[in-house]
């Protein structure tokens, strides 16, 4: 089986070579599928795993901007149009300097099977800019902003191609890139999720992937009839994602014990309390500060540099960004009694990270399915946007839930292997894959 692999991979290598996440991304999957696709010789037959890792279309467009100072200012941007065989193109933006097309196309990949999971219609896409929010002034952000959309606009729409948050695009950006669609086109529609409450965003999607990451744990745990109570947790990042995981993570009675950003960690053993979240909230939404003052603030350690990782705890959530976990940090968490690894972040772990949890045989929830909450409620925001109504928090809290309990039903039923052990990682591969891959075949050689 391992030539199989190796065999599909030289072809992906072939095109993709010097795209070093996208190419990390499509071997973990194709670990799962070449031999899934070796018992269901339709999916070999289709070439369905080679269309699904080629783009249907990619958009690299100049984004001109004038700085504070008055002076011009160039940024890439992307759009990379994956799949559309379930549903309009669906996913979120990135700006951050690191962006770039492996970057994208990983994300992008990524998100096809997540969306899938979901069971809403949503096709996978992903987008974004080398832009670098931080130390940019709101005008600044919102020129920069329109300036994106004055190109995107063209390519996205209600229902072709659906953009939201990701790193360094939360509600501010949205607000600006939505009013410069509507702008231009003289239209009102559901575009964009991760709209304000006041004008078509769903209630619960600032809080849902967090929110969801942590309901996933909790299927995990049910499972062996345990739950998140008095479990010592670790979290990485400070933003949206990481936010809520804590909220969630307290109100089921867990201790959050770090928290971090891209300069390092905070450790604050007696826990980070409401009080205490409001102030990373603070900080990091409205300042737009550094995690370090949280520790100057609470009296508590600061790690310059560093990653979590070493922090004894029962749960780690690792929520900031790709490859941000390695096999020497995973060792580290087996070690120190760590026995489940959710990832809000999109690929944190590296491949000899997972190959550690997987041989320790703990509890490895990977990001197409734990953090698939977010993209699911975006899709619920689609769906009220459709209606033009809006339901109320604990109707869509209910809805996340459910669609967070059936997407760890289904890693279950196509992870669960002969020992009794659940790889939730092929799991999802395997679940996400087929629905796409049925639609494919139904729709031909598009
Ligand atoms: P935010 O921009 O709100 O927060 C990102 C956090 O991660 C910040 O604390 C940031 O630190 C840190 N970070 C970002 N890049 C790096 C880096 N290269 N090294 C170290 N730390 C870094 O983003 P989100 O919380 O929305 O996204 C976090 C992760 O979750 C991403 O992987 C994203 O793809 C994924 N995700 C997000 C969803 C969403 O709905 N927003 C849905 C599903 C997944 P600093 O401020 O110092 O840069
Ligand atoms: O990675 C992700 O799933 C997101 N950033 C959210 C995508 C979305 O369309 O809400």
């Amino acid at each position: 089986m391992k030539t199989a692999i190796q065999e599909f991979m030289k072809k992906i290598e072939l095109r993709n070579g010097h795209e070093t996440e996208f190419l990390q991304a499509v071997y973990e999957v194709a670990e799962s599928i070449v031999p899934f696709a070796e018992h269901n010789p339709k999916y070999k037959i289709h070439k369905i795993l080679e269309r699904i890792a080629e783009p249907e279309r990619v958009l690299i467009f100049r984004v001109p901007w004038l700085n504070d100072q008055g002076e011009v200012e160039i940024n890439r941007g992307y759009r990379v149009q994956m799949n559309s065989a379930i549903g309009p193109y669906k996913g979120g933006l990135r700006f951050h300097p690191s962006v770039n097309l492996s970057v994208l196309k990983f994300l992008a990949f990524e998100q096809v099977f997540k969306n899938s999971l979901t069971g809403l219609p949503m096709g996978g896409g992903k987008g974004g800019s080398d832009f670098d929010p931080k130390g940019k002034s709101d005008a600044e952000v919102m020129k920069f902003c329109q300036s994106f959309m004055t190109e995107l606009y063209r390519h996205v729409g209600a229902d072709i191609d659906v953009p939201a948050g990701d790193i360094g695009v939360g509600a501010r950006e949205i607000g600006f890139l939505f009013g410069q669609y509507k702008r231009i086109k003289g239209e009102f529609t559901g575009v964009l999720t991760g709209k304000g409450p006041e004008w078509g965003g769903s209630l619960i999607r600032p809080e849902a992937t967090g929110y969801g990451v942590v309901y996933f744990v909790a299927e995990m745990l049910k499972l062996r009839n345990d739950s998140l109570k008095d479990k010592r947790v670790i979290v990485s990042g400070a933003g949206n994602v990481a936010q809520y995981t804590i909220e969630k993570c307290i109100e089921m009675g867990a201790l959050v014990v770090t928290v971090s950003d891209s300069e390092g960690y905070v450790y604050d053993p007696e826990g980070i309390d409401a009080v205490k979240l409001a102030f990373i909230m603070d900080l990091k939404n409205q300042k737009r500060g550094r995690i370090k003052t949280y520790a100057k603030h609470f009296n508590c350690t600061f790690i310059e540099g560093q990653k979590p990782w070493s922090v004894k705890c029962d749960i780690a959530f690792p929520n900031a960004t790709q490859n941000e976990l390695d096999e020497a940090d995973a060792r580290l968490l087996v070690e120190n009694g760590c026995f489940c690894v959710a990832e809000g972040a999109n690929m944190p772990s590296t491949p000899g990270a997972i190959h550690v949890f997987e041989q320790a045989k703990i509890l490895y929830a990977p990001g197409k399915a734990a953090n698939a909450g977010g993209v699911a409620v975006s899709g619920l925001e689609m769906s009220q946007n459709s209606l033009r109504y809006s339901w109320d928090r604990e109707k869509v809290n209910i809805k996340l839930k459910q669609i967070i309990e059936q997407i760890h039903q289904v890693c279950v039923k196509y992870g669960k292997e002969e020992s009794g052990y659940i790889n939730y990682g092929r799991g999802a591969n395997i679940a996400g894959f087929v629905k796409v891959a049925d639609a494919m075949i139904a729709q031909g050689i598009v």
